[in-house]
């Protein structure tokens, strides 16, 4: 389902990047249950370049039942830019829940407006795509943008609207990283790092993946895949007592 978006994604990262591999911890990279009616399998990818310090997407294919695209691609610590945030799923073909954002560090009037604010045309464009659904696992006011794009959907529509929105977006965020100027001061960096290891723990404590990841792998193995590579720069000490 969501396929011809991950090699979208690919062969733009292969086409604009001087991309390096970036190891998964061993067990994590690929995954394969059979605990359902239906074999799921999950696969990872992991890729850095200079601009980009952490570019990983995870695709989860249990037929029928779910299909699953997630991204999430982490610049550079000398750039403040958001990170680009991907995350699309399909279960059982009734349920389609699309959601797209350059997730920003800061929240600033300045940031706003250099960052979020070019994301407006675009979006303006998909209306039907930025529906304002209510969150519930996550506060929309923390790493999402106004201009995220967030729907639940059919087959059609992701076709004929996401796609292109989507690599609408894609190349906005490649110009956007194209014309950042790299931070180089010390304390503008160490800024950074703050606030995308915040973004991790923020992150891989509300998740609401976890429960997927464990009903198809196991409790264990859904731990290590959040914590050692989905959001390692996350401390797992916290999960026990905010997992809800
Ligand atoms: C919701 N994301 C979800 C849900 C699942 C995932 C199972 C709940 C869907 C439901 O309502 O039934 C799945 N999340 C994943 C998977 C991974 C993951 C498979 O991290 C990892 C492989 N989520 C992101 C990113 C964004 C994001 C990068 O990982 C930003 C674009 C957004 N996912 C997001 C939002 C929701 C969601 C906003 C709705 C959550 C809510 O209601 O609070």
């Amino acid at each position: 389902m969501f396929a011809p978006f991950k090699e979208y994604l690919e062969e733009e990262l292969f086409r604009n990047f001087d991309l390096q591999s970036s190891p998964i911890p061993p067990g994590l990279e690929y995954n394969k249950s059979d605990r359902g009616k239906t074999a799921a399998t999950i696969q990872s990818w992991c890729y850095q370049c200079t601009q980009l310090r952490k570019i990983r997407y995870t695709y989860i294919d249990a037929g029928e039942m779910a299909q699953v695209f997630n991204s999430v691609i982490y610049p550079s610590h000398n750039y403040d830019i958001p990170l680009l945030g991907i995350d699309f799923l399909s279960f059982g073909k009734k349920k389609i829940l699309v959601v797209l954002d350059f997730q920003p560090l800061f929240r600033d009037r300045a940031y706003q407006d250099k960052y979020i604010e070019p994301m407006r045309e675009i979006r303006d464009k998909y209306n039907e795509l930025a529906q304002n659904l209510e969150m519930k696992f996550y506060d929309a006011n923390q790493y999402f943008s106004k201009y995220l794009l967030f729907a639940k959907t059919d087959t059609e529509t992701v076709v004929k609207r996401l796609f292109p929105a989507y690599k609408e977006y894609i190349q906005l965020y490649w110009q956007m990283l194209e014309n950042a100027e790299p931070l180089t001061v010390p304390e503008d960096i160490d800024r950074i790092v703050k606030a995308q290891k915040e973004y991790d723990q923020y992150s891989a404590d509300r998740d609401p993946a976890h429960g997927l990841f464990s009903s198809y792998f196991g409790e264990e193995w859904a731990n290590k895949f959040l914590y050692e590579f989905l959001f390692e720069d996350a401390s797992p000490l916290a999960v026990a007592s905010q997992r809800r």
